[in-house]
């Protein structure tokens, strides 16, 4: 039991599937702490009618009247508003931003290293409202939110404090001074699917950097960005230095990408925006890093124990209710094993139970809203159209789950590499078995993507398992049950993004460096 007790301390990327299932079956004996309060909405009542932008380091009213709901997946009911934010609530968080950045760039790596400690303590005293809102504006379930959701937000802050005090920010070279310098006020922009992960990441980095920020949170998301402003507020972030504007996405968002007085766009979501995005950014030549989408690989060797293999397999698309962007969602299975793999499947997926997010006992939860519960709809059924062989789950709801956006665990095999269920992101709980002959193949279905965001590799022998994990083409591979390391860098080959996040790679994308020659010693 140790070895699994002292893994639940370090929860992985996105997370890794054997980590996931260890968690599940000691949350099953009942063996660690959950949080009940997340069944009452409580303390957090005042939060859900908050319709200001935090701005300038106080709540402030927008200068429109519209509102966005906020519904919660597993209820389909609202559970909050939010401003949907104006273009002029825009530009004075960018004015807040400009104004603070000359003295925030020039406060010591001692100060800021300070700062991320206060709010990584600040995050930790809200531990309960952080679980209990992720778990209702996500459908999260309560575990999973409580060992990765909320773990992540707390790791980047905690890690990126520990590499900023040996981060070099001048270097000397033979001929030339080297110095980098914070690159300015940042738009930072996220998605709903790890509410706290995707913008603690670019939080810390940016204030490791010296840069000041606004904030865009996902509009179907917006509570956990709202509890880190009161976060930061309570840790002393000066005045400008953080800022948050909600809103749509087609208007604050868009807005954020072309803004004129804004130095440098962070993005995380889909590919679709990602496009948008640049475009926009390209007319002021503004820099922008992208983290999209992904298709990846689970490559299974044929020396690896099947039933491990399978547990792997299903953990890839049942976690975060397949809305995760490093998923593995194409499980690549030697042709002589495939038969025992589909049978370990179908015996293991009871094992994955879909339902309420606020039972302890829930592996799987809702999408986050109709309109995603739609979209993997429609994959399953053109995945029945392509003529793949529909193994488990289907169209429609889980038995008993009429209300809430609940898919069914779906598992196709028979499916060609080039099917559309195989090339394009579900983000979904859908998994696509396809079959390869000898190792070289696999390597080559596995790298048949536009995406090289992740990937993963089940065996036992070091040397096949090393070609496979060197042969992917992408930004994080997994082999077996590798764990998390939030100090090395996170992101994409192709369309999968631009520029890499997570530890000092992070903190790069937020500086400028400035060459100075001749400097007299
Ligand atoms: P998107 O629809 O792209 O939304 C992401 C963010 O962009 C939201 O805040 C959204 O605002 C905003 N947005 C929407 N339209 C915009 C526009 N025209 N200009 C600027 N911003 C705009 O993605 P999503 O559905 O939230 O997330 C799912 C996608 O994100 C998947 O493709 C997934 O793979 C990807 N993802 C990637 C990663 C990494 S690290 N690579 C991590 C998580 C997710 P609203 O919410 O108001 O629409």
């Amino acid at each position: 039991m140790l070895p699994l007790m002292i893994t639940l301390f370090y929860p992985p990327a996105c997370y890794t599937p054997l980590f996931l299932y260890k968690m599940f079956i000691i949350i099953h004996i009942g063996n660690i702490y959950l949080c009940t309060q997340s069944q009452d909405k409580g303390a957090c009542n005042d939060m859900y009618n908050n319709v200001k932008h935090f701005i300038n380091g106080e709540w402030v009213e927008s200068t429109g009247n519209e509102t966005i709901d906020v519904i919660n997946p597993a209820t389909e009911e609202k559970m909050g508003t939010i401003s949907a934010g104006t273009e002029e609530d825009l530009d004075k968080a960018v004015q807040a931003a400009r104004k603070a950045f000359p003295s925030f760039s020039n406060t010591t790596r001692e100060e800021r290293v300070k700062l991320l400690d206060r709010i990584a303590d600040e995050y930790e005293k809200r531990k309960d409202d952080f679980i209990k809102v992720i778990t209702q504006e996500l459908g999260s379930p309560v575990t999973f939110t409580e060992k990765t959701q909320y773990e992540m937000g707390l790791r980047h802050f905690r890690e990126t404090a520990k590499i900023l005090r040996d981060f070099e920010f001048t270097e000397q070279r033979e001929g030339s001074f080297i110095q980098k310098d914070a690159i300015g006020v940042s738009g930072l922009i996220t998605p709903w699917n790890f509410p706290t992960n995707q913008l603690s990441t670019k939080l810390a980095s940016a204030i490791a950097a010296g840069s000041t920020v606004i904030l865009k949170p996902a509009s179907q998301t917006p509570y956990a960005a709202m509890l880190v402003a009161e976060v930061f507020e309570a840790a002393g972030v000066p005045k400008g230095v953080f800022n948050l504007v909600n809103g749509s996405g087609s208007k604050i968002g868009n807005a954020i990408s072309s803004h004129p007085d804004i130095d440098f766009v962070s993005f995380t979501g889909s590919g679709g925006v990602g496009t948008k995005i640049m475009e926009n950014a390209a007319q002021d030549i503004t820099k922008v890093s992208l983290e999209l989408g992904g298709k990846s690989p689970i490559i299974i060797l044929d020396d690896a124990d099947v039933k491990y293999a399978a547990r792997n397999a299903i953990t890839n698309i049942a976690a975060n209710t397949g809305q995760v962007c490093t998923a593995g969602t194409r499980a690549l299975v030697p042709a002589s094993m495939h038969d025992e793999f589909i049978e370990a499947i179908k015996e293991l997926l009871p094992e994955f139970p879909v339902g309420d997010p606020q039972d302890k006992n829930t592996f799987t939860g809702p999408q986050v809203s109709e309109e995603q519960w739609n979209t993997v709809q429609d994959y399953i059924q053109k995945g029945i159209d392509s003529g793949a062989t529909l193994v488990a789950g289907g169209t429609g709801k889980p038995d008993g789950l009429e209300t809430g956006f609940y898919s069914k665990l779906t598992v196709f095999t028979d499916v060609n590499r080039d099917d559309t269920i195989a090339q394009e992101e579900i983000f979904g709980p859908v998994l696509s078995v396809i079959t390869y002959n000898d190792l070289d193949e696999a390597i080559e279905i596995a790298n048949d993507t536009i995406y090289g965001l992740a990937g993963y590799v089940v065996g036992e022998n070091p040397e096949t398992l090393t070609k496979a994990a060197k042969g992917i083409r992408a930004g994080r591979i997994t082999v077996n049950d590798g764990k998390a390391d939030f100090s090395a860098p996170f992101g994409g080959f192709g369309q999968s993004g631009i520029g890499r996040e997570w530890g000092d790679y992070g903190i790069e994308e937020f500086l400028e460096p400035k060459t100075i020659l001749g400097l007299p010693n």
